[in-house]
């Protein structure tokens, strides 16, 4: 998932560390702990932007019995170790540029790739920043909340489900071949795993072959599903799902639905018809990770024409890039609810902005 974009952050990283390293002007400290105030003294940075985090330390000779003292020893790690450094803009200069073209590149949307460097550079320019061990770690941690501060919070869904009244109702809806059928299968899964139980509506009586497609995963993971003939009124269809599971005291209907694009006006007349009839809690909007910018595109015309509450980006296991992903949110302004890892029932991922920047990043950042 997101090789290519990973790849790319991690030279940039380098990058980024290299000019920091350059400014603070020197190599790592050494990992030394037992010198004396003088050598510590001697072995600061001269130049006057590197700014040392504590004080000098006394002058006097340290008895003994107080140089033993382990807040005494502290002291003299954080000189040695810890260095502090003022950058301006441009020391980051091009990593910054350099950073804004491997984003766009990898499909992040404009806006989206102006806000990430926009964070990157209100953190790092002007400010004191603390050089730990590793310049890395002070490049991570800033690439890590610029991009957690884009990809916004992610949407609980058991959490809801729990707090809100049954049936919990789902309608899943956009394009065709994004993986909305999958999607309401997975979904289907991942609930029952989590404990709830679950009605599947086949609404999509559009597409030939959809209702059997549907009815065979229900079947594997033994999920009920109401259907009635191909070309029947999709709507008629999805409240009967309703009516079964509040019959049935069944925690959650998903409803699977043709596909359709919002500027097409009868497949949009259909989508308010069902929305008159189902009443649904949630519209979940699908769309496919590998298709970049323009599933972003999609997922926002969508939103303005109709109305979503969350979205689903399919295959970003086919996905190098990740721009979609990262941009998808913060430009609809909606969360992803999910995103599909692969054709298997279990290859769901629940979104979560931590998860995705470690992908990216790395655990170790
Ligand atoms: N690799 C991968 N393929 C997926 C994923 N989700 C769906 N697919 C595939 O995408 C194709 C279209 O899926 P389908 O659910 O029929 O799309 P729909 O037309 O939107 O209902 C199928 O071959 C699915 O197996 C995913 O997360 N990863
Ligand atoms: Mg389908």
């Amino acid at each position: 998932m997101f090789d290519s974009l990973k790849k790319k952050l991690q030279n940039i990283r380098t990058k980024f560390a290299s000019n920091i390293e350059e400014v603070a002007g020197a190599e790592p400290a050494p990992p030394v702990v037992e010198e004396s105030p003088e050598e510590v003294r001697a072995a600061e940075p001269g130049p006057s932007r590197l700014a040392s985090p504590e004080p000098p330390a006394p002058r006097e000779v340290v008895p003994e019995e107080v140089r033993e003292k382990p807040t005494f020893f502290n002291k003299l790690k954080v000189l040695v170790r810890e260095r502090e450094v003022l950058l301006q803009e441009k020391d980051i200069e091009e990593p910054l540029c350099e950073l804004e073209m491997v984003l766009l590149e990898n499909d992040v949307a404009l806006p989206v790739t102006d806000e990430i460097i926009a964070r990157m550079r209100r953190d790092l320019v002007g400010r004191h920043r603390k050089i730990g061990s590793s310049v890395d770690d002070l490049v991570a941690s800033t690439l890590r909340s610029a991009l957690c501060g884009v990809l916004g919070e992610g949407f609980d869904l058991c959490g809801y489900i729990r707090e809100h009244e049954r049936p919990v109702k789902i309608l899943f809806t956009g394009v065709n071949g994004t993986g909305k059928t999958t999607t309401v299968a997975k979904v289907g899964h991942y609930l029952q795993k989590n404990g709830f139980t679950v009605v599947i509506g086949a609404g999509d009586t559009f597409r030939a072959g959809a209702i059997e497609q549907i009815r065979t995963h229900a079947d594997r993971l033994d999920i009920k599903v109401i259907q009635h003939q191909a070309g029947a009124d999709p709507s008629a269809v999805l409240f009967d799902a309703v009516q079964y599971a509040k019959a049935h005291d069944i925690d959650v209907v998903l409803a699977d639905t043709a596909g359709r694009f919002h500027n097409r006006a009868n497949l949009m007349n259909q989508l308010e018809k069902i929305r008159r009839v189902m009443k649904p809690d949630l519209v979940v909007y699908v769309d496919e990770a590998v298709a970049g910018n323009d599933a972003v595109i999609r997922a926002d015309e969508f939103n303005r024409a109709v109305g979503t509450d969350a979205i689903v980006l399919t295959k970003a296991d086919m996905d190098p890039k990740g721009g979609a992903a990262i941009s998808v949110a913060h430009t609809v302004g909606k969360p992803i609810l999910f995103l599909g890892t692969g054709q298997g029932y279990d290859d769901i991922m629940p979104f979560s902005p931590r998860i995705v920047v470690d992908e990216l990043l790395g655990d170790d950042a």
